[in-house]
């Protein structure tokens, strides 16, 4: 039977340079069959891990962008959620997500890295992200904005399986339907950590330690996570898709000459990207049923 592609709608900022946000998430979800309709938040001639850029916030632009939607009558497969500029877009997104009832919400509270704040990124941004997190069926935090989301301290120090699933607990607890955390550094080497609500076990998808710090690699994560989902994969098979493309990127990217704040080198690897979606839906614990 020949299906229409899902539809997500993409909330997140335009970097001109330096592969992350909408320059990731537009071409990975093309790549796996899904329409991806963008919501920029915010332009930047360049990510935040430049220096000198120049930054348009679109905070005062989003309600008309979006009612014209509303106007449409507009409903998505998904919406998934990244960069947010300011705190009153996590308003008008936790708005947009009340009204798109039925699609699969992906929320990606993205904040920092490497203990702080991204540069620029309003300090009341973690409590207007907890609140959105009780909308979402999938939040992905990285270490640092697990630490944000839950006020606890950032701290690298290796965790133990029951440490890593009281974690995932303190996400859940929020009210998101289930929770992934990136890079968590395990007794066991460092894994990406994933758990459903009722889960009593957190779920481990272990890689391979790469001695390398890309910026953009959340972003990529969360795509190809949001992209399988919408495939059809249950949340074990979609960490297992984000882990592996993200780390095949870039191992890739450390061959090259690149600058690190070019982000990773992801285009060439995108037709790996591909697959049947109409096989795969029909097996699916998390995205929500066709009907
Ligand atoms: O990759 C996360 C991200 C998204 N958007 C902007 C950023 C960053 C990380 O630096 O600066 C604007």
């Amino acid at each position: 039977m020949i299906r229409p592609a899902k539809t997500v709608a993409a909330i997140h900022d335009l970097s001109g340079v330096g592969r992350c946000a909408l320059t990731v998430v537009l071409p990975v979800l093309s790549a796996m069959g899904a329409q991806a309709c963008p919501v920029p938040t915010a332009v930047l001639s360049a990510h935040t891990a430049f220096s000198g850029i120049a930054v348009h916030d679109l905070t005062d632009f989003l309600p008309a962008y979006l009612a014209h939607w509303q106007a449409l009558g507009l409903r998505f497969d998904a919406v998934y959620a990244g960069y947010l500029a300011s705190p009153r877009q996590a308003e008008i997104v936790a708005d947009f997500l009340d009204a798109q009832a039925r699609a699969l919400k992906v929320l990606d509270p993205v904040m920092g890295d490497d203990g702080a704040l991204y540069s620029g990124m309003p300090s009341s941004m973690p409590e207007k992200w907890r609140a959105l997190c009780a909308r979402a069926d999938v939040v992905t935090p990285n270490m640092t904005e697990y630490a944000l989301l839950t006020g606890e301290d950032y701290s690298l120090a290796p965790r133990t399986a029951a440490q890593a699933a009281r974690m995932l607990d303190a996400l859940l607890d929020m009210g998101a339907q289930s929770a992934v955390i990136t890079s968590v550094p395990l007794k066991t080497g460092p894994a990406n950590i994933y758990m459903r609500k009722g889960d009593k076990e957190a779920g481990v998808c272990p890689f391979e330690r790469l001695d390398a710090h890309y910026p953009g690699t959340g972003d990529l994560f969360a795509s190809v996570l949001t992209g399988a989902l919408l495939q059809g994969d249950g949340l074990e098979g979609a960490v297992l898709a984000a882990t592996a493309f993200t780390r095949r990127a870039v191992a890739r990217t450390m061959l090259l000459p690149t600058p690190v704040n070019y982000g990773v080198d992801l285009e060439p690897l995108l037709p790996l990207l591909w697959d049947n979606g109409d096989m795969k839906r029909a097996n699916c614990d998390c995205a929500k049923p066709e009907t």
